[in-house]
């Protein structure tokens, strides 16, 4: 774990956007911990945040030339790390996103910002099923352009619907033999566990062992 992915962890528990407890997923499991990036809700918060994702992006080494933010979460995020990439890393890239709606007057279409051409990197919050993101590439492929990547904030490391068996596999996983993409994430529930396990005060350690539970449970390799 690098320095930058520690502080990511500090950073999220800090903002309450990492919880520890007992959440239902979407997917009905039940969950020692959350992540809801909703809660990066201060300028302040977002400009940190967005330096998170420009470091993740430049330590991937990944290549691209547009950066897009999925409605509605994703919007934030690559805007956040479009700033951060023009502020710190001299990186000044076009940024789009979608909308929801359809719009039937003004300019049309369903893009909004820089055109989609080229290399996309898809910027969210957290893959789970990966709708999301099989929303996105028809999105992609519908211009004529291609996808890069996509970053997330955290790697859940869980496996899709079915549980157990040797072949499971996260929906991230599929998402990259699917697409042929890159999934790069700050920080994976490894790190998560580590962090509590190495770091944490022993308010937050306590919860290391419901989550070792849960990831021997629906985890996938890292
Ligand atoms: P997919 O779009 O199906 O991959 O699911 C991602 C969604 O899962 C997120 O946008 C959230 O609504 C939700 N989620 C989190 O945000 N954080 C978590 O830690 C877990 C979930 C979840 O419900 O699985």
């Amino acid at each position: 774990m690098q320095a930058y992915q520690r502080e990511f962890i500090e950073f999220a528990i800090e903002q309450g956007v990492l919880k520890f407890g007992e959440f239902t997923l979407k997917s009905g499991r039940v969950s020692p911990y959350f992540f809801n990036a909703g809660l990066f809700r201060s300028g302040g918060a977002l400009a940190r945040l967005g330096r998170f994702y420009a470091d993740a992006i430049e330590a991937s080494g990944l290549g691209y030339d547009v950066l897009f933010g999925p409605a509605y979460k994703g919007i934030p995020l690559a805007a956040a790390t479009a700033v951060a990439l023009a502020d710190h890393h001299d990186r000044d890239l076009p940024f789009a996103f979608n909308r929801k709606e359809a719009k039937d007057h003004g300019e049309g279409g369903n893009i909004v910002g820089a055109e989609l051409a080229g290399r996309i990197l898809i910027i969210d919050d957290v893959i789970t099923a990966g709708t999301a993101v099989r929303e996105v590439m028809a999105l992609i492929e519908a211009a004529g352009a291609e996808a890069a990547g996509v970053v997330i904030a955290l790697d859940r490391q869980e496996c899709g619907q079915a549980e157990g068996g040797a072949e499971r596999r996260s929906a991230i996983q599929e998402v990259e033999a699917r697409y042929g993409i890159p999934v790069v994430s700050i920080v994976t529930l490894d790190m998560v566990l580590a962090y509590l396990e190495r770091y944490a005060g022993e308010a937050l350690q306590r919860h290391a062992s419901a989550i070792r539970d849960y990831r021997a449970r629906y985890g996938v390799a890292g």
